[in-house]
This record gives C-alpha cells, sequence and structure tokens, in this order.
C-alpha cells in the first residue's frame, strides 16, 4: 500500500514536470533565417524547375508561403535596417549600402526586433552578415574592442562578419571582437586609400582563382585568392576561407540552438548565399550545373536542412517558428566572373518578376518568405500584402506588448496575416528600389526619377523613368503594361498618398 502511495506521487511528480516545462517553453522559440539576393523565382517552391531545393521547399510545405511578402529595399543595408527598426530606410540619411568599415547606423538602446524580444523574455542572437555598420565611426581599432556592435542593438550574443563577403574586413566578429585575431599582426581597413602592401586584384590579376567583372571594382586587396571592395592589411591568422563561411555560421547556429534551447530564444541567421563572392563549400561545387551561384544556393537549401533536422533531433520543432526569406531580389553578374550569367541555363531568378537586385520593379523587393509553426500555423499559401518592416509591431502583438509611440514608425501589426488567419496584410507599402515606389491595393507606381534604365555590369531594369508608372498587379505582375496615361486619377491618388506619408514622416500612429 505505501509502496502503491509512493508511487502514484511519483507519477505526479512526473506528470506535472513536464507541464512545467511547458509553461516554461510556451513561448515560441524564433528562428529568422535571411538569405542573401535570393530571387523570388529561386526556390522550387517558387516554381523554379532548373534548380532542386528540397529542404527550402519542405518548410513551404509545412508552412505558409508568401506570394507578396516584400523587404522595404532592393538591397542589403536599407532592407535589413527597416526589418530590425520598423522603419522606412528613406526617412534616414546613411542607410545606404555601407562600406565595410561605416560605424552602426541603429543607435544603441532604440527598439528593434531583437530588445522587444529581449524584454518578452527571450534570449537573443544574431549569427551571419551584419552590414548595419560597427563601432561608433568610421576610424576604428578592430584589434580591440569593436563597439558598439549588434549586442548595443538588443542581441545577447554576436557571431558576425561586418558587410558583405565580397568586402573587407574579410574577418569574423564574436560580440566585440574579430576572432583568431593575432595581436602581432594587427588589422588595418580603408576604403579610401591603399593600406599595407598587400596585391591588389587590380594590379595582380595572376594571383586571382575568381576574377573580377570588367568595369565592376571588386579589385582592391586579394584574400583568399579573391580581390575585395576595400583594402585591408594584418589579420591574416584571423581572415576567413570563403569554402568555410556558411559553415562556421552553420556550427555557430546549430551550437547556440544546443546551448540555448531550454529557454524561448530568437535567432537572426543571416546567410550570405548567394551573393558575391560565390564560393560555396567543396562538396557543392559544380553540383548544381548553374554555375558557382547555383552551388551556392544548394549549400543554402542545405543549411536550412540541417537546423531543421536539429530542431527535430532536439524535439522543438513543434514550438519553434522558421522564417525563411531574402534581404532583396536576384543578380546574376554583381562583380565577379562566376559562370552566373552563362551558365543560368534557363533558370530564372525573378521568376515572372520584372527587374533584380537594386530595381524598383517588383523583383526588388518581392522575395520568397515562408513561415513554418507546426501545430500553430496551417500550412499553404498566401497572397497578403506582406512586409519586412512589420515584423516588429508583429512580434510585439506576439508577446503582448505595447509599443511606444515613438517606436517603430512604419511598423504595422499585421501578424493575423503573417500567421494565414486573415488574408488581409497591409493596404499600402512604399518600396525603395532606386526609384520610390508605392503599392496601394493591386495598384503600383513608380515615380518619375532620372537615372539609367539599365544598370550597367549587373544588367538589371532599374525601374527609373522620368515618367510616372502605373501598374495593375492584379492581372501584369510582370509590370508590362504602363497605364499612367490611361488612368491619370490614379496616378495623382497614388502621388497623393506617398506624398502624405513622407510629409508625415512616419506611417503608424
Ligand atoms: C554593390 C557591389 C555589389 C554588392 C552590393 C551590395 C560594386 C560594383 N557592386 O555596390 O557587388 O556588394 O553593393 O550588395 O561594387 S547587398 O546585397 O549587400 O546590398
Ligand atoms: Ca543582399
Amino acid at each position: 500500500m505505501i509502496k502503491k502511495i509512493a508511487t502514484c506521487l511519483f507519477t505526479a511528480v512526473l506528470l506535472s514536470h513536464p507541464g512545467k516545462t511547458l509553461m516554461a517553453q510556451q513561448k515560441p522559440n524564433i528562428i529568422f533565417i535571411i538569405a542573401d539576393d535570393l530571387g523570388y523565382g529561386d526556390l522550387g517552391c517558387y516554381g523554379a524547375t532548373k534548380i532542386k531545393t528540397p529542404h527550402i521547399d519542405q518548410l513551404a510545405k509545412q508552412g505558409l508561403r508568401y506570394t507578396n511578402g516584400h523587404t522595404t529595399s532592393a538591397t542589403c543595408t536599407p532592407s535589413r535596417y527597416a526589418l530590425l527598426t520598423g522603419q522606412y530606410p528613406w526617412r534616414k540619411n546613411g542607410t545606404g549600402i555601407l562600406p565595410g568599415d561605416a560605424a552602426l547606423i541603429i543607435p544603441p538602446g532604440s527598439t528593434t526586433v531583437p530588445s522587444l524580444l529581449k524584454k518578452a523574455g527571450y534570449q537573443t542572437a544574431v549569427v551571419g552578415k551584419w552590414h548595419l555598420g560597427l563601432g561608433e565611426a568610421v576610424e576604428k581599432n578592430w584589434n580591440g574592442e569593436v563597439k558598439p556592435s549588434p549586442n548595443e542593438t538588443g542581441f545577447d550574443y554576436s557571431f558576425i562578419f561586418p558587410a558583405t563577403a565580397d568586402r573587407v574586413p574579410t574577418v569574423f566578429l564574436e560580440n566585440h571582437h574579430v576572432v583568431a585575431l593575432d595581436s602581432s599582426d594587427p588589422i588595418a581597413v580603408n576604403y579610401k586609400q591603399m593600406v599595407g602592401n598587400e596585391p591588389t586584384g587590380k594590379d595582380h590579376p595572376e594571383l586571382l582563382k575568381l576574377k573580377a567583372s570588367p568595369g565592376q571594382g571588386h579589385n582592391q586587396t586579394i584574400v583568399n585568392g579573391i580581390g575585395r571592395i576595400g583594402y585591408m592589411t594584418g589579420g591574416k591568422t584571423a581572415r576567413w576561407v570563403d569554402e568555410e563561411v556558411s559553415t562556421t555560421f552553420l556550427a555557430k547556429a546549430k551550437s547556440y540552438i544546443q546551448d540555448h534551447h531550454k529557454k524561448p530564444f530568437f535567432l537572426y541567421f543571416a546567410l550570405t548565399e548567394p551573393h558575391v563572392p560565390r564560393m560555396p563549400a567543396t562538396m557543392f561545387k559544380g553540383k548544381s550545373g548553374l554555375g558557382l551561384r547555383g552551388d551556392a544556393i544548394l549549400q543554402l537549401d542545405w543549411t536550412v536542412g540541417q537546423i531543421m533536422q536539429q530542431l527535430k533531433d532536439l524535439g522543438i520543432e513543434k514550438n519553434t517558428i522558421v522564417i525563411f526569406t531574402s534581404d532583396n531580389g536576384p543578380v546574376l553578374d554583381d562583380g565577379y566572373a562566376d559562370e552566373a550569367v552563362t551558365k543560368l541555363n534557363g533558370h530564372t531568378p525573378a521568376g515572372p518578376l520584372r527587374g533584380g537586385k537594386y530595381s524598383a520593379f517588383e523583383a526588388g523587393t518581392r522575395v520568397p518568405w515562408i513561415m513554418s509553426w507546426p501545430g500553430a500555423i496551417k500550412p499553404g499559401v498566401t497572397d497578403a500584402l506582406l512586409c519586412q518592416v512589420d515584423l516588429l509591431a508583429s512580434f510585439a502583438k506576439l508577446t503582448k506588448q505595447t509599443l511606444a509611440n515613438a517606436d517603430a514608425p512604419d511598423s504595422y501589426d499585421t501578424w493575423d496575416a503573417f500567421t494565414g488567419k486573415t488574408k488581409t496584410g497591409r493596404s499600402t507599402l512604399v518600396q525603395q528600389g532606386g526609384a520610390i515606389s508605392i503599392v496601394n491595393g493591386h495598384w503600383k507606381y513608380i515615380e518619375p526619377s532620372k537615372g539609367a534604365k539599365i544598370l550597367g555590369g549587373v544588367n538589371i531594369e532599374s525601374g527609373s523613368d522620368e515618367e510616372p508608372q502605373l501598374y495593375d498587379l492584379s492581372n501584369d505582375i510582370g509590370e508590362k503594361n504602363n497605364l499612367a496615361n490611361t488612368h491619370p486619377d490614379r496616378v495623382i491618388a497614388l502621388k497623393t498618398l506617398l506624398q502624405q506619408i513622407r510629409d508625415a514622416g512616419r506611417s503608424r500612429k
């Protein structure tokens, strides 16, 4: 009898214990995976047939796939600035593509996605490409404490590279320090003039394993046989090997998840594929048949698969929101002769959209975007107009927080559309791709602007035109028929709306 009672009590404790774990773990983990320059047509689940992306397709199958999901901007820095701060980047000077030595552009201590989640009790981390500046000024000592960094913008932990894979310094930073730096070989970086005496791609093309495209720069300091943007000297032991960048980020992301999965965590996992220089691990080279860009996409897909497998292995896949998206649209020749153009083999990186990276046309900002939360989000597809700038206000809703009026001025709570509860997302979105455009409902107006219609080198239609452009996206997703002349009232209405959003200095009240 006594034995029986004891057994019962033990069971009760055991039963209550998993209950407690569940309570503590009620908040879902959030893993936000952002690719670099991945286009709307680059994945199997978005219609690609020439390249296989089984892992991301699986994520789409178990989650919600967006067909009208946008970044704010068609390049990295402004797009990520908006995503993290909830502010349209064109409201703030200095949010264009940053050099690798730029100062941090997010004011330390401001409300950001990670700082908001931190307030809700999340552990927060960034692993991957940063490109939002570091330190207080351009002139900084890379050999000491590099501060402020992502850690001052709401991330408890950071393992990043500063800018882009094609910009110096080609090193990783963990929290405030360059990883694996030898103090007897200090790093110096300069974007204006040569520092040190290392060979440049310009003077020593014979040393390159990946040649630069004519007229597109990428011919300053050579690191790992690749000419970069910017000059660098020193830090030999700290320099990355391109083939190991992605697997290094993956290893760091996995160990972060392993070490933090017992309590809610937010991981911003910023992958560098398929941005230039495309130099994936040896196991992916030559595997896609589409040249190094395709190989890099295979590596990206594999990486996502590794994370999904880890979530299963840890038993946290049900309580983890996985978001997969890109920071801007696709580009083929972005500075290196890597056969992206010649080996395209009929693949269409932008899918049915016009333009690409840098462009005001849809391919600039309409990106692949999947949100998976098994059990909580019904698998499917949504065509709601969604934007990354709204993640901040939407995560506020998820974590039951109220934003102060000054916070995230352009971020709206579209949580119900993000999770598929409603098909109504934003009504209006301002898009930045060189020229500024505004989408309202199914109408898109691109304001007149000067500038080349075809961007040299990258060979992308910029969307710039001195005439106003108006497209009806409901039946012309490829923006082929400019209706500005036949719908002048619509042009005036959209122009006025754009002006109001600009003048208000914010769009969220
Ligand atoms: C451009 C670079 C391009 C890429 C891009 C930033 C030249 C000619 N081109 O200026 O190679 O680095 O900046 O890409 O320098 S992004 O995805 O980070 O916005
Ligand atoms: Ca990018």
